[in-house]
């Protein structure tokens, strides 16, 4: 088959994955589409504000343990560690735990190369002498670490709950992969948000600002830009909803009238209400972190939490 040079341009400009977990999700019923697909260039920008939001308190309660336990970090990990950061982002939270524990490298894998490149950099003039080696990638694939850590001790650090943005079957599967990836005497430092009052998790994903509703709604725009979409962003509202038999927040996009629109030249309908599921935010219990760890084929071997029980930080050995 020819293509025309504007569809050739189209079938190489476009991200197949990307593609295909769209089209897979809008033909699901109910819809849902995976949640690594919010973090373009404008997406990982709104992450970057909501998680200054007052309403949004995972970081900031998160940032003040790892600056508040520095010397239990010190004591419980060591120096001279090959630390392996997963979902690096912009590193805001990394900084504390490098200066607390000295580490002999630092590894921060996220699949944003931009973002990545950008953070890796300011890391690097902030501490010099470290090495700072990133790895551009998912981590929920197969991975290659750098070879100048091979030796080293690994500490896998997975903080800000993302975990939680995983069906515990995935979620377990990952930890799983880590423990492969990282070897015999790792540890582990993962940020695990804690099952709280209905209104303040609530609050912390439909924010008075409209910046999550934006982060949600801008995968709408992100599809329409990169995979032909005419999907009206009018057309849908923002809706975080509490599902208490799961433990979770849930994010939905959901139709205000009934819809009809085009991606990647396929049709779609939608009845008015019904929803786009495009995240999940798994909160988590007293035990359930340690539970979830050991299944993962981790030991949990000590806890930070903050004094309103808001956000934990858990260290594992492997
Ligand atoms: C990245 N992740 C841990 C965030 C969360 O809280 O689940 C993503 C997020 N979604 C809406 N607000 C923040």
């Amino acid at each position: 088959m020819l293509l025309t040079d504007q569809a050739a341009a189209f079938a190489t400009s476009i991200d197949p994955a990307f593609r295909q977990d769209i089209l897979e999700g809008l033909s699901r019923s109910p819809k849902a589409t995976p949640p690594i697909w919010f973090y373009d260039r404008k997406g990982s920008e709104l992450f970057e504000q909501i998680t200054d939001l007052p309403e949004y308190y995972p970081t900031r309660t998160e940032t003040a343990l790892l600056k508040a336990h520095g010397s239990d970090f010190a004591t419980a990990i060591g120096e001279g560690r090959a630390v392996v950061e997963f979902g690096a982002g912009s590193a805001r939270k990394t900084p504390h735990l490098l200066r607390a524990i000295a580490p002999a490298a630092y590894v921060p894998i996220d699949i944003s190369g931009d973002f990545l490149h950008a953070s890796s950099a300011e890391l690097a003039s902030a501490f010099p002498g470290l090495p700072v080696l990133p790895v551009v990638g998912d981590f929920n694939g197969p991975l290659d670490l750098p070879s100048a850590i091979e030796g080293l001790p690994r500490l896998g650090f997975f903080p800000g709950s993302t975990i939680g943005n995983m069906e515990p079957d995935a979620a377990v599967d990952l930890l799983r992969a880590m423990r492969a990836l990282l070897g015999q005497d790792a540890t582990l430092l993962i940020g695990m948000d804690r099952i709280k009052d209905r209104d303040r998790l609530i609050a912390a994903y439909d924010d008075a600002a409209g910046v999550t509703a934006a982060f949600n709604l801008n995968l709408v725009e992100r599809i329409n830009r990169e995979l032909e979409g005419d999907l009206p962003v009018d057309g849908f509202a923002h809706r975080a909803i509490w599902n208490d038999r799961k433990a979770r927040i849930e994010m939905h996009l959901e139709a205000v009238a009934p819809l009809h629109f085009h991606v990647a030249g396929q049709c779609f309908h939608m009845e008015a209400g019904e929803t786009i599921h495009t995240e999940s935010s798994h909160k988590y219990g007293a035990r359930d972190g340690s539970l979830l760890l050991s299944a993962g084929g981790w030991d949990p071997v000590q806890e930070w939490i903050d004094a309103e029980g808001l956000f934990a930080l858990i260290l594992a050995t492997a």
